[in-house]
């Protein structure tokens, strides 16, 4: 299995007309779910992907496993919950020049909500090369973030960790959010950011580089900069073995930030700009973008690669109205990735 994804799906209702929320009549059914989508993306990238997560005993939850099982997606060990219903959400289309759109969530007390440690198959979760997670999951349940502390704490051999910050302040029940996210990011081999939400959630301005200077452990840290492009900051190969950093030598689980081998010298950035398209929505474009680096770094492409195949697919999934959208095939997008600079500046 190249990657497994934890995380809360939820049938998604996109609105059939630009308006407010209290004005759109009618809307089209969609799936969502930050992690699923970037299991979705993966698989219809031909990679193996499986998604874990927890859905009610009905229709939406059917729905939600048989759409994500049809990308190709194993869903085999998504568990149904007969007490607790399938999350859902409702949002209206972003206002073209601001993004500005609203969502409604129908999602507290969802089965999802209801995952913990002990509700889980945690040899399921570790079974794949890399375990794709985000910060939305640390905001459903205080069982949800002992979930998530489980699987980001040191552990020999454990997968690659791929953190994507995901800050939603709106699911928070307390003030705790940023802190909570700052110390799972920490615990990451590969985190996903965006500058403008480092921001909202941690107040760093400044830009990537102060963002790195706060989250310098994990061995590669991405910020993404919106139509600006995105920057990657990599420890050299080595320095930081992925999955592997915080476990001594004799195999001892070490603190985050604790390695055994001294913190290796300021990584390098690598900035790569994004692609121009005429956006139709944004939701989603993250999930894909972290899917297009995800794919690349399963296939050990150089960093600046990892990042145009981020941008391939986030360019892609910023075209179609829902969240998610076929990527380029391979061939293609490593023909478009390989284009001169002069291409992509
Ligand atoms: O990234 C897209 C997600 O935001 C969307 O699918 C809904 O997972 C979602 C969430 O919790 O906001």
């Amino acid at each position: 299995m190249d990657v497994v994804a934890l995380g809360e799906s939820m049938v998604t209702f996109l609105p059939s007309r630009p308006g407010r929320l209290a004005d759109v009549p009618s809307f089209d059914r969609g799936i969502g779910g930050a992690e699923s989508n970037v299991a979705c993306v993966l698989a219809a990238a031909g990679h193996t992907a499986r998604w874990v997560g927890r859905v009610g005993a009905d229709g939406f939850g059917d729905h939600l496993v048989e759409a994500i099982g049809g990308y190709g997606v194993d869903v085999s060990h998504v568990r149904r919950d007969p007490r607790r219903p399938t999350g859902i959400y409702f949002r209206t289309a972003g206002d073209r020049s601001t993004d500005a759109h609203e969502v409604a969530y129908y999602r507290a007390g969802s089965a999802a909500s209801a995952m913990s440690p002990a509700g889980v198959d945690l040899d399921a979760l570790r079974a794949g090369r890399v375990l794709h997670l985000s910060g939305i999951t640390a905001a459903l349940s205080s069982d949800c973030l002992d979930l998530l502390r489980e699987l980001t704490a040191p552990r020999p051999g454990r997968p690659l960790i791929s953190f994507d910050v995901n800050h939603r302040p709106g699911l928070w029940r307390d003030t705790r959010g940023p802190e909570v996210l700052l110390d799972l990011a920490r615990g990451a081999d590969l985190v996903f950011v965006g500058e403008d939400e480092a921001e909202e959630a941690w107040g760093i301005t400044g830009g990537p580089t102060r963002i790195r200077q706060a989250l310098p452990e994990p061995q590669t840290l991405v910020v993404k900069q919106g139509a600006r492009g995105a920057v990657a900051f990599r420890h050299p190969a080595g320095s930081r073995a992925a999955g592997a950093a915080r476990v001594g030598a004799d195999g001892t689980p070490q603190a985050p930030g604790r390695a055994t081998t001294p913190r290796p010298a300021p990584a390098p950035a690598t900035f790569e700009p994004a692609l121009h398209v005429d956006v139709v929505a944004t939701t989603g474009a993250g999930d894909a973008f972290a899917a297009g680096f995800l794919s690349a770094t399963l296939r050990d492409l150089p960093v600046r690669d990892r990042l145009r195949h981020g941008h391939l697919t986030a360019a892609a999934a910023l075209t179609a109205p829902g969240d998610l959208a076929a990527p380029p095939a391979r061939a293609h997008a490593d023909r478009l990735a390989a284009l001169d600079d002069t291409a992509w500046g």
